[in-house]
C-alpha cells in the first residue's frame, strides 16, 4: 500500500498563476496539483491536495487527515503567521509536517518573519517557488523511510 501524504493550501493560493506573477510565479494551483500528485505516484506517495480560504476547514481537514495520512505537508498562506487555531491542531497530529510556503518569507515583510507554522514542523521549505512543493514530497519521502 502507498503511503498517503497531504498537501493543505490555505488563504488565496487558489489565485495562484493569476495575480502576483512576479512574487508567486504563473503556476497555477491545479498545475501545482496535477505536478504533485505525478511526482507522488513515481515515488510511492499517494498524494492528495486541498486548498480552502477558511481557517476553520483547515482545522478540519487536519483533524481528519490525523489517521489518514502519513504526512501533512502545508502551506497555510497568511494563516502562517496568525493562526493558533492552525498550530493548535498541527500539534495534536503525530505524523511529520513540513511548513512550505512559495515565497522566501524572510525577505519580505517584517510581519511574515514569524511563522506559527514552524514550532510543530519536522522541516521549512520557503523561497523555490513552485518548485518547492516537489522538493517537500521528497523531503516527506525521506521522512517516512
Ligand atoms: O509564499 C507563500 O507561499 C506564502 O505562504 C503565500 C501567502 C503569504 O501570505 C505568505 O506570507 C507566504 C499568500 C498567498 C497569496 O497568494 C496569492 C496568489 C496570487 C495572487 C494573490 C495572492
Amino acid at each position: 500500500m502507498m503511503n498517503k501524504v497531504i498537501i493543505l493550501n490555505g488563504p488565496n493560493l487558489n489565485l495562484l498563476g493569476e495575480r502576483e506573477k512576479n512574487q508567486y510565479g504563473s503556476v497555477t494551483l491545479g498545475e501545482i496539483e496535477k505536478k504533485c500528485k505525478e511526482y507522488g505516484e513515481k515515488n510511492n506517495l499517494s498524494v492528495s491536495f486541498y486548498q480552502s480560504n477558511i481557517e476553520g476547514d483547515l482545522v478540519e481537514k487536519i483533524q481528519s487527515s490525523r489517521n489518514e495520512c502519513k504526512g501533512i505537508i502545508i502551506n497555510a498562506g497568511g494563516y502562517t503567521h496568525t493562526s493558533v487555531a492552525i498550530h493548535d491542531a498541527l500539534k495534536i497530529v503525530k505524523i511529520p509536517i513540513i511548513e512550505l510556503h512559495i515565497s522566501n518569507i524572510y525577505n519580505r515583510e517584517e510581519f511574515r518573519h514569524k511563522s506559527l507554522i514552524s514550532r510543530v514542523a519536522k522541516g521549512v521549505i520557503c523561497g523555490f517557488g513552485a518548485e518547492g512543493y516537489v522538493m517537500a514530497i521528497n523531503a516527506m519521502k525521506q521522512f517516512l523511510k
